[in-house]
Protein backbone atom coordinates (compact mmCIF):
# COMPACT_ATOMS: atom_id res chain seq x y z
CA UNK A 1 0.00 0.00 0.00
CA UNK A 2 2.15 2.71 -1.49
CA UNK A 3 -0.24 5.62 -0.53
CA UNK A 4 -1.56 4.37 2.53
CA UNK A 5 -3.01 7.18 4.38
CA UNK A 6 -2.46 9.89 2.14
CA UNK A 7 -5.52 11.92 1.20
CA UNK A 8 -5.47 13.21 -2.57
CA UNK A 9 -7.82 15.26 -4.48
CA UNK A 10 -8.60 14.26 -8.22
CA UNK A 11 -10.13 16.36 -10.81
CA UNK A 12 -11.40 14.62 -13.88
CA UNK A 13 -12.43 11.62 -11.68
CA UNK A 14 -15.46 10.17 -13.67
CA UNK A 15 -13.92 8.62 -16.58
CA UNK A 16 -10.44 7.97 -18.54
CA UNK A 17 -7.25 8.71 -17.02
CA UNK A 18 -8.88 10.49 -14.04
CA UNK A 19 -10.71 7.21 -13.02
CA UNK A 20 -8.33 4.82 -13.35
CA UNK A 21 -6.01 7.29 -11.06
CA UNK A 22 -8.95 7.27 -8.33
CA UNK A 23 -9.03 3.30 -8.88
CA UNK A 24 -5.26 2.74 -8.42
CA UNK A 25 -4.59 5.27 -5.45
CA UNK A 26 -7.29 3.78 -3.79
CA UNK A 27 -5.55 0.15 -4.11
CA UNK A 28 -2.71 2.00 -3.06
CA UNK A 29 -4.63 2.95 0.29
CA UNK A 30 -5.47 6.76 -0.49
CA UNK A 31 -8.68 8.58 0.98
CA UNK A 32 -10.09 9.84 -2.33
CA UNK A 33 -12.15 13.38 -2.98
CA UNK A 34 -13.44 12.89 -6.08
CA UNK A 35 -14.72 15.30 -8.78
CA UNK A 36 -16.10 16.49 -12.13
CA UNK A 37 -18.71 18.04 -13.49
CA UNK A 38 -21.16 14.98 -13.58
CA UNK A 39 -22.47 14.05 -10.12
CA UNK A 40 -24.11 10.69 -10.82
CA UNK A 41 -21.13 8.95 -12.50
CA UNK A 42 -18.76 10.22 -9.48
CA UNK A 43 -21.79 8.96 -7.14
CA UNK A 44 -21.17 5.35 -8.96
CA UNK A 45 -17.65 5.10 -8.92
CA UNK A 46 -17.39 6.31 -5.50
CA UNK A 47 -20.12 3.75 -4.60
CA UNK A 48 -17.99 1.28 -5.87
CA UNK A 49 -14.85 2.23 -4.27
CA UNK A 50 -16.68 2.37 -0.66
CA UNK A 51 -17.86 -1.20 -1.50
CA UNK A 52 -13.84 -2.35 -0.98
CA UNK A 53 -13.60 0.14 2.24
CA UNK A 54 -11.97 3.18 0.57
CA UNK A 55 -13.33 6.65 2.03
CA UNK A 56 -14.61 8.77 -1.04
CA UNK A 57 -15.96 12.12 -0.93
CA UNK A 58 -17.76 13.35 -3.76
CA UNK A 59 -17.46 17.15 -4.75
CA UNK A 60 -18.70 17.90 -8.12
CA UNK A 61 -16.61 20.92 -10.05
CA UNK A 62 -16.69 22.57 -13.51
CA UNK A 63 -12.93 23.17 -13.39
CA UNK A 64 -13.74 26.60 -15.28
CA UNK A 65 -15.56 28.27 -12.45
CA UNK A 66 -13.78 29.54 -10.06
CA UNK A 67 -16.00 29.62 -6.80
CA UNK A 68 -16.35 25.28 -7.84
CA UNK A 69 -12.84 25.01 -7.55
CA UNK A 70 -12.80 27.31 -4.50
CA UNK A 71 -15.41 24.74 -2.89
CA UNK A 72 -13.23 21.43 -3.85
CA UNK A 73 -10.60 22.56 -2.22
CA UNK A 74 -12.11 24.04 0.95
CA UNK A 75 -14.06 20.45 1.30
CA UNK A 76 -11.49 18.14 0.82
CA UNK A 77 -9.40 20.01 3.67
CA UNK A 78 -12.81 20.34 5.62
CA UNK A 79 -13.55 16.61 5.15
CA UNK A 80 -10.20 15.07 6.22
CA UNK A 81 -8.24 17.85 8.13
CA UNK A 82 -5.46 17.97 5.16
CA UNK A 83 -4.67 17.31 1.40
CA UNK A 84 -1.77 15.22 0.57
CA UNK A 85 -1.82 15.29 -3.11
CA UNK A 86 -3.42 16.61 -6.24
CA UNK A 87 -4.16 15.51 -9.43
CA UNK A 88 -4.67 18.31 -12.24
CA UNK A 89 -6.24 15.95 -14.68
CA UNK A 90 -9.40 17.72 -16.03
CA UNK A 91 -9.27 18.47 -19.50
CA UNK A 92 -10.81 18.70 -22.84
CA UNK A 93 -9.77 18.75 -26.07
CA UNK A 94 -10.20 20.57 -29.45
CA UNK A 95 -8.89 19.47 -32.72
CA UNK A 96 -9.25 21.21 -35.71
CA UNK A 97 -7.76 24.30 -37.77
CA UNK A 98 -6.63 27.37 -36.13
CA UNK A 99 -8.43 29.02 -39.25
CA UNK A 100 -11.58 27.48 -37.74
CA UNK A 101 -11.33 27.86 -34.47
CA UNK A 102 -13.74 30.24 -32.18
CA UNK A 103 -12.80 32.34 -29.90
CA UNK A 104 -14.91 30.37 -27.66
CA UNK A 105 -13.33 27.73 -28.10
CA UNK A 106 -10.40 28.93 -27.38
CA UNK A 107 -11.15 30.62 -24.01
CA UNK A 108 -12.49 26.93 -23.00
CA UNK A 109 -9.33 25.06 -23.44
CA UNK A 110 -7.97 27.58 -21.68
CA UNK A 111 -10.07 28.15 -18.71
CA UNK A 112 -10.29 24.36 -18.63
CA UNK A 113 -6.73 23.25 -18.90
CA UNK A 114 -4.81 26.12 -17.45
CA UNK A 115 -6.86 28.46 -15.61
CA UNK A 116 -8.54 25.84 -13.44
CA UNK A 117 -5.45 23.88 -12.62
CA UNK A 118 -4.16 27.55 -11.38
CA UNK A 119 -6.81 27.72 -9.27
CA UNK A 120 -7.16 24.46 -7.56
CA UNK A 121 -3.00 24.52 -7.01
CA UNK A 122 -3.34 28.55 -5.53
CA UNK A 123 -5.92 27.20 -3.23
CA UNK A 124 -4.15 23.80 -2.65
CA UNK A 125 -1.00 25.41 -1.90
CA UNK A 126 -2.64 27.36 1.31
CA UNK A 127 -2.94 24.16 3.05
CA UNK A 128 0.19 22.50 1.69
CA UNK A 129 2.70 25.00 2.89
CA UNK A 130 0.82 25.15 6.29
CA UNK A 131 1.63 21.28 6.01
CA UNK A 132 4.71 22.13 4.81
CA UNK A 133 4.15 18.69 2.62
CA UNK A 134 2.26 17.84 -0.03
CA UNK A 135 2.06 16.33 -4.01
CA UNK A 136 0.82 18.33 -7.50
CA UNK A 137 0.40 15.69 -10.29
CA UNK A 138 -0.24 17.75 -13.19
CA UNK A 139 -1.51 15.52 -16.02
CA UNK A 140 0.09 17.43 -19.42
CA UNK A 141 0.73 15.77 -22.62
CA UNK A 142 3.36 15.67 -25.19
CA UNK A 143 1.18 17.89 -27.22
CA UNK A 144 2.96 20.52 -24.26
CA UNK A 145 6.45 19.67 -25.44
CA UNK A 146 5.99 19.24 -29.53
CA UNK A 147 3.85 20.96 -32.09
CA UNK A 148 0.65 19.72 -33.53
CA UNK A 149 -1.11 20.30 -36.53
CA UNK A 150 -5.06 21.33 -36.39
CA UNK A 151 -4.34 21.08 -32.37
CA UNK A 152 -2.43 24.83 -31.74
CA UNK A 153 -4.94 26.07 -28.86
CA UNK A 154 -4.53 22.76 -27.53
CA UNK A 155 -0.99 22.70 -27.87
CA UNK A 156 -1.07 26.33 -26.14
CA UNK A 157 -2.67 25.27 -23.24
CA UNK A 158 -0.13 22.45 -22.25
CA UNK A 159 2.93 24.18 -23.43
CA UNK A 160 1.80 27.08 -20.81
CA UNK A 161 0.94 24.15 -18.60
CA UNK A 162 4.40 22.80 -18.86
CA UNK A 163 5.94 26.30 -17.97
CA UNK A 164 3.60 26.98 -14.93
CA UNK A 165 4.37 23.59 -13.80
CA UNK A 166 8.12 23.46 -14.22
CA UNK A 167 7.89 27.04 -12.19
CA UNK A 168 6.10 26.17 -9.49
CA UNK A 169 8.14 23.00 -8.46
CA UNK A 170 11.51 25.41 -8.28
CA UNK A 171 9.08 27.76 -6.18
CA UNK A 172 7.30 25.08 -4.03
CA UNK A 173 10.17 22.26 -3.56
CA UNK A 174 11.76 24.80 -0.29
CA UNK A 175 8.72 23.94 1.36
CA UNK A 176 9.14 20.05 0.55
CA UNK A 177 5.95 20.17 -2.27
CA UNK A 178 6.66 17.61 -4.65
CA UNK A 179 5.09 19.16 -8.60
CA UNK A 180 5.07 16.44 -10.97
CA UNK A 181 4.03 17.13 -14.92
CA UNK A 182 3.05 13.96 -16.47
CA UNK A 183 3.14 14.65 -20.28
CA UNK A 184 1.52 11.17 -22.45
CA UNK A 185 1.43 10.70 -25.71
CA UNK A 186 -2.68 9.24 -27.17
CA UNK A 187 -4.48 7.48 -24.24
CA UNK A 188 -7.26 5.42 -25.09
CA UNK A 189 -10.14 7.61 -23.55
CA UNK A 190 -13.26 10.01 -25.07
CA UNK A 191 -11.28 12.70 -25.02
CA UNK A 192 -11.32 14.87 -27.81
CA UNK A 193 -13.83 12.91 -28.87
CA UNK A 194 -12.22 9.77 -29.48
CA UNK A 195 -9.39 11.85 -31.51
CA UNK A 196 -6.26 9.38 -31.85
CA UNK A 197 -4.10 9.06 -34.88
CA UNK A 198 -4.75 6.18 -36.98
CA UNK A 199 -3.27 2.79 -36.78
CA UNK A 200 -1.14 3.92 -33.92
CA UNK A 201 -1.18 1.81 -30.67
CA UNK A 202 -1.43 4.29 -27.88
CA UNK A 203 -1.36 4.22 -23.92
CA UNK A 204 -4.07 2.90 -22.04
CA UNK A 205 -5.38 5.23 -18.69
CA UNK A 206 -4.27 2.81 -16.50
CA UNK A 207 -0.50 2.99 -17.90
CA UNK A 208 -1.12 7.24 -16.79
CA UNK A 209 -2.13 6.10 -13.35
CA UNK A 210 0.83 3.66 -12.75
CA UNK A 211 2.97 6.78 -13.45
CA UNK A 212 0.83 8.91 -11.22
CA UNK A 213 1.07 6.24 -8.44
CA UNK A 214 5.14 6.33 -8.78
CA UNK A 215 5.54 9.91 -8.73
CA UNK A 216 3.59 10.53 -5.87
CA UNK A 217 4.33 7.18 -3.85
CA UNK A 218 8.97 8.32 -3.70
CA UNK A 219 9.99 8.78 -0.78
CA UNK A 220 9.37 12.36 0.64
CA UNK A 221 12.80 13.50 -0.10
CA UNK A 222 12.75 12.79 -4.22
CA UNK A 223 10.91 14.24 -6.52
CA UNK A 224 10.57 12.90 -10.20
CA UNK A 225 9.31 16.59 -11.72
CA UNK A 226 8.31 15.30 -15.46
CA UNK A 227 7.48 12.29 -17.15
CA UNK A 228 7.12 11.47 -21.09
CA UNK A 229 5.07 8.52 -21.11
CA UNK A 230 5.23 7.01 -25.18
CA UNK A 231 4.03 3.78 -26.19
CA UNK A 232 6.84 1.46 -26.48
CA UNK A 233 6.53 0.17 -30.16
CA UNK A 234 3.65 2.97 -31.54
CA UNK A 235 3.28 1.33 -34.90
O1 LIG B 1 -10.16 12.62 -21.02
P1 LIG B 1 -11.69 12.20 -20.86
P2 LIG B 1 -8.79 11.89 -20.55
N1 LIG B 1 -14.53 20.73 -15.19
O2 LIG B 1 -12.42 13.06 -21.83
C1 LIG B 1 -13.72 15.98 -16.83
C2 LIG B 1 -4.80 14.71 -20.82
N2 LIG B 1 -4.32 13.93 -21.95
O3 LIG B 1 -8.98 11.07 -19.36
O4 LIG B 1 -16.91 16.96 -16.22
C3 LIG B 1 -14.28 19.60 -14.50
O5 LIG B 1 -11.86 10.73 -20.92
C4 LIG B 1 -14.68 14.94 -17.40
O6 LIG B 1 -15.85 14.74 -16.61
P3 LIG B 1 -17.22 15.61 -16.80
C5 LIG B 1 -5.96 15.63 -21.16
O7 LIG B 1 -5.51 16.85 -21.72
C6 LIG B 1 -5.12 13.04 -22.58
O8 LIG B 1 -8.18 11.28 -21.73
O9 LIG B 1 -18.23 14.88 -15.98
N3 LIG B 1 -14.07 18.42 -15.08
C7 LIG B 1 -13.84 13.69 -17.30
O10 LIG B 1 -13.87 13.16 -16.00
C8 LIG B 1 -6.58 15.80 -19.81
O11 LIG B 1 -5.98 16.87 -19.11
C9 LIG B 1 -4.62 12.33 -23.68
O12 LIG B 1 -17.48 15.64 -18.28
C10 LIG B 1 -14.13 18.37 -16.41
C11 LIG B 1 -12.42 14.18 -17.57
O13 LIG B 1 -12.41 15.59 -17.27
C12 LIG B 1 -6.29 14.49 -19.08
O14 LIG B 1 -5.29 13.84 -19.83
C13 LIG B 1 -3.32 12.55 -24.10
C14 LIG B 1 -14.37 19.50 -17.21
C15 LIG B 1 -12.00 14.01 -19.01
O15 LIG B 1 -12.04 12.66 -19.36
C16 LIG B 1 -7.48 13.56 -18.96
O16 LIG B 1 -7.93 13.19 -20.23
C17 LIG B 1 -2.54 13.47 -23.43
C18 LIG B 1 -14.58 20.72 -16.53
N4 LIG B 1 -14.84 21.85 -17.19
C19 LIG B 1 -3.05 14.15 -22.36
N5 LIG B 1 -14.35 19.14 -18.50
C20 LIG B 1 -5.45 11.35 -24.45
N6 LIG B 1 -6.56 10.86 -23.88
O17 LIG B 1 -5.06 10.99 -25.56
C21 LIG B 1 -14.11 17.83 -18.53
O18 LIG B 1 -1.29 13.67 -23.85
N7 LIG B 1 -13.98 17.34 -17.28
Amino acid sequence: MRLEGKVAVITGASRGIGKSISEQFAREGAMLVLSARTRSTLDAIAEKLRETGVEVLVQPADVSIERDVVALIAAAARNYGKIDILVNNAGIGIFKPVSETGTDEFDALFDVNMRGVFIATREVLRHMVEQNDGTIINIASLAGKNPVENGAVYAATKWALLGFSKSIMLEMRKHNIRVVAIYPGSVDTEFGSGHHPDGEKILQADDVAEAAVLAASLPPRAMMSEIDLRPTNPK
